[in-house]
């Protein structure tokens, strides 16, 4: 058995029984910590951090945060405060590290073996960007890309762009996006990205950056390494590069959280398989679950509130075992008919795993 690492200071207030520290900046949640209360609790969300946290002084007066927002027709720097007077709406989204589930490339690419707790079911509130943009006369002329810049002091010694933490997403992805204040009901926590967050549904984590200082509509994909070589779906292999699809939209995926593993053996008799599902942009339409391993298949309920098309769903299927081993599996399918793929697609990051065949458990029935 590994030793158990402590929590690292900055996130010494998350339950330490839910997460699995790989390192003092990538913290998993336990597949045994989902609940099924759909919204993950903020002590038992995942942490990934490209760069150590800006010092925490800046959340001691969030109001006072500034944004720039550029490239629109009359930009200008906002206070957060300013921000909470120009409009409100809240949404329930799954934030997914792009790496969730590399734990299961046989490749090993490097990076962090996460199984399925680099994710969870988070309710943001904050202003909508599109509300914004409006107010600044709308987006300059031949913006393409909505670029976001992290505001953590960059190291020195080294070329600024080979660290920024700096994203562009398809300009078509402000429609939902927000710039976010607030999240589980609290003021966001310096960790997840406190005082002011960009939240881009649909799209993967490394799109919603943290203590934003920058919200700029682009020409181009900003230079930075982490968008030009970095989360890139590169061919096995080969290095990442501007050529390459970047790691933006999520696919459908889901996974099963009990019964599990890690929870010991199974009591023979009804068995409440349950996980959460989610469909990428689209909402979730329906989940399959199977116990012989993808040879046949039952349709599981939907359990508690549809909390958006961009919230995962909770699901259950009682299934009658007799003593054995099974493979438990599941799949689904969004509302735009795309059903989870049986297969990863390999790549060398290690990126978007949503295959059910890797997702899959063995249980063992006593
Ligand atoms: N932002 C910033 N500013 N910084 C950093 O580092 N990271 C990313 C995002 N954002 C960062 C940011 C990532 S990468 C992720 S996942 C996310 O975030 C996470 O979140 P949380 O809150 O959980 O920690 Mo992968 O794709």
């Amino acid at each position: 058995v590994a030793p158990v690492k402590p929590l690292p200071a900055y996130v010494n207030w998350k339950n330490p029984d839910a997460m699995i520290v790989h390192s003092s900046s990538t913290l998993e949640t336990k597949r045994g910590a989902f609940g099924s209360s759909i919204v993950t609790p903020t002590n038992q969300l995942y942490i990934r951090n490209n760069l150590p946290a800006p010092d925490a002084s800046i959340v001691a007066d969030r109001d006072s945060w500034e944004v720039a927002i550029e490239g629109v027709k009359n930009p200008r720097t906002f206070k957060v405060k300013e921000l909470k007077s120009m409009g409100l709406e809240t949404t329930a989204m799954v934030l997914q590290c792009s790496g969730n589930g590399r734990g299961y490339f046989p490749s090993k690419p490097s990076g962090t073996p996460w199984q399925v707790g680099a994710a969870g079911c988070v309710i943001w509130s904050g202003v909508p960007v599109r509300a914004l943009t409006e107010a600044l006369g709308g987006m300059a002329d031949g913006m393409q890309y909505m670029t976001g810049t992290g505001g953590e002091k960059l190291p020195e010694g080294l070329d600024p762009k080979s660290v920024i933490v700096e994203r562009s997403v398809p300009a078509k992805a402000m429609a939902d996006a927000l710039l976010a204040w607030e999240m589980n009901g609290e003021p966001i926590p310096l960790a997840h990205g406190g005082p002011l967050r960009l939240i881009v549904p649909g799209y993967s984590g490394v799109n919603n950056i943290k203590y934003i200082k920058r919200l700029a509509f682009t020409e181009a994909q900003t230079d930075a390494a982490i968008q030009a070589h970095g989360y890139r779906v590169s061919p096995p292999g080969q290095k990442g590069d501007p050529s390459q699809p970047s790691v933006w939209e999520m696919g459908p995926k889901s996974w099963i959280n009990s019964p599990a593993p890690e929870n010991g053996s199974v009591q023979a008799g009804i068995a409440q398989i349950k996980g959460v599902a989610f469909g990428g942009v689209h909402a979730v339409k329906s989940v399959e679950v199977s116990v012989d391993g993808g040879k046949s298949w039952k349709t599981a309920r939907l359990v508690g509130p549809d909390l958006g098309r961009y919230a995962w769903r909770q699901f259950v299927l009682p299934v009658k075992l007799e003593p054995g081993t099974y493979t438990i599996a599941c799949a689904v399918t969004n509302a735009e008919g795309s059903r989870q793929p049986e297969n990863r697609m390999e790549n060398a990051g290690g990126y978007n795993n949503n295959s059910w065949r890797d997702h899959a458990l063995t249980i063992t029935v006593v």
